[in-house]
């Protein structure tokens, strides 16, 4: 038997195979977790139903999420609420985004007021939203919420911009949601996983190096996988982590812990 066993779990921010939340589907349906999923909007419908199916899992829980619209994630809730569910243990948030032009040149030139608000409202208030609209059916069952960050939201990475900001909000989030939840039984934790060419990391300009650069500075030597991050959600959001809450655990093959990354080996 998994170690999800019996767990309901609702998923945020698949859209594609590539999708970070795929692997951490694809993890929790192993280790016997029952899902449910949102999508942003109908041009991933079919995507998000057919991963449903191909985990074994009821397609009739998905519902259609644009997180920047509340009647929307309480639309999310009320239709889970009508379901077969009678609670929801495990929370997923994979969902980042800001306007293209913000991602791109000089931080003080990019940034705007109005890039600044749709990285916060999108990337970090909407766990706070996703969580408070969940709270009601996350009662009495030593629940968790998972969210997905980035070391840029600690230290500096050229052309992520304010999209660090809006991290080191969701991180910080991430701790309040822990501190004011944990009374009731509900961790609240992130992982800060390292670069993975998904949909939201193909459209950034010189991506590729950046992939290249993270194998070469990694005492791994290699990026992580979204089967790894999968896994590492999947303990995060059991039982097996019942003591840990508030926290940020890195899977980046180690990067993290590097200050000087030049390869001593290309003279
Ligand atoms: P992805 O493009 O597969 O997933 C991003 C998701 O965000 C998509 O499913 C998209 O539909 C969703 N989204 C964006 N705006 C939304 C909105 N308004 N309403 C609802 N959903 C919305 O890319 P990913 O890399 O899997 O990203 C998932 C998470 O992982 C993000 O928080 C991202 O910042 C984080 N992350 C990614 C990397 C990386 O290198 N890929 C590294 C560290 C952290
Ligand atoms: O969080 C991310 C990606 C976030 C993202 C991506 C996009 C692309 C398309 C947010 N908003 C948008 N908006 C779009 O219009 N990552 C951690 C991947 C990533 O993105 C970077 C990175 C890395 C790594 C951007 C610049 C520099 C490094």
């Amino acid at each position: 038997m998994g170690f999800m066993a019996g767990k309901k779990a609702l998923i945020v921010g698949v859209a594609s195979d590539r999708s970070i939340a795929t692997g951490i589907a694809e993890a929790f349906a192993r280790e016997g977790a029952e899902l449910a999923f949102t999508y942003q909007n109908d041009k991933l419908e079919r995507r998000v139903v057919k991963l449903a199916e191909r985990l074994g899992q009821n397609s009739e829980l998905c519902f259609p999420c644009d997180v920047a619209s509340d009647a929307e994630i309480a639309a999310v809730f009320e239709q889970l609420g009508k379901s077969s569910w009678d609670g929801l243990d495990v929370l997923v948030h994979s969902v980042g985004f800001a306007p293209r032009d913000q991602l791109e040149g000089g931080f003080a030139e990019a940034v705007t007021r109005e890039g600044f608000a749709i990285a916060h409202d999108i990337s970090s208030y909407s766990l706070a939203a996703l969580t408070k609209a969940a709270l009601p059916m996350m009662q009495d069952r030593q629940a968790a919420v998972l969210a997905l960050t980035y070391n840029a939201a600690v230290r500096v990475v050229p052309n992520y911009n304010v999209m660090g900001l809006a991290k080191a909000s969701l991180e910080s989030c991430v701790r309040f949601l822990a501190a004011d939840l944990g009374p009731q039984g509900i961790r609240v934790n992130c992982i800060s996983a390292g670069p993975v060419k998904t949909l939201a990391a193909a459209g950034i300009g010189g991506f590729r190096k950046m992939l290249a650069y993270a194998e070469k500075a990694a005492p791994l030597k290699r990026t992580v996988t979204i089967e790894e991050i999968g896994n590492a959600a999947a303990f995060l959001c059991s039982d097996l982590a019942s003591g840990i809450t508030g926290e940020t655990t890195f899977v980046d093959a180690g990067s993290n812990i590097m200050a000087m990354t030049f390869d001593e080996d290309s003279g």
